[in-house]
């Protein structure tokens, strides 16, 4: 099971790396990471079991955050409209986006950063995407709102990208020509 001790923070240089393609059929390792990357997210927002193990609440956690460096996954997002819920993605890609931009009105936060970084992240407002699941299925997906966002910042990832990376450090609240924001709650 994934801990807080497990997760590891800015400035390991696990989380610059580009992350390695997954092959198929799956390992019985990389099948483990999967369901470990899983469990995190959905016991994370669960209050008894979160207050139990002590996780810090997220929706999204990326292999390379457990020191794995491979292309691989998780998001969790309970938004009734069941996009992302118990979602793993395998190889992901972002195969279209739109022009238009989004970021989230109160800023990114990240499980390997134990810092609030504030600023807007530019993110595509909308996408389409491609992902492979555990038995090596093709899913396709077109995303929006909060699982749009999200699905990029955990992509990021898998590139060696930091949410803080997209932040303008001078004017970190700089309006962003063509976004609309977010608001979360
Ligand atoms: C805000 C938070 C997340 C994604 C997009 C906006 C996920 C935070 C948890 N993670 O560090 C996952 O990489
Ligand atoms: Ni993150």
């Amino acid at each position: 099971m994934i801990l807080m001790n497990d997760i590891i923070r800015e400035g390991h240089p696990t989380l610059r790396l580009k992350a390695k393609e997954v092959s198929f059929p799956l390992s019985n390792e990389d099948r483990q990471l999967c369901d470990d990357l899983l469990e995190y997210v959905v016991n994370s927002q669960d209050d008894k079991l979160g207050e139990k193990y002590g996780l810090r609440s997220g929706i999204g956690l990326a292999a390379p955050q457990v020191n794995a460096s491979k292309r691989i996954f998780a998001l969790h997002i309970p938004d009734g409209e069941n996009l992302l819920e118990n979602f793993i993605a395998i190889n992901p890609k972002i195969i279209s986006h739109s022009v238009e931009k989004t970021y989230i009105e109160t800023g990114e936060g990240c499980l390997s950063v134990d810092r609030e970084v504030p600023g807007y992240v530019p993110r595509y407002a909308r996408i389409t995407v491609k992902a492979l699941d555990k038995e090596g299925n093709v899913i396709k997906k077109r995303l929006k709102g909060l699982p749009a966002i999200a699905f990029q910042h955990e992509l990021d990832h898998l590139n060696g990208i930091m949410f803080y990376d997209h932040i303008d450090e001078n004017a970190p609240y700089k309006d962003i020509p063509g976004a609309t924001a977010f608001d979360r709650e």
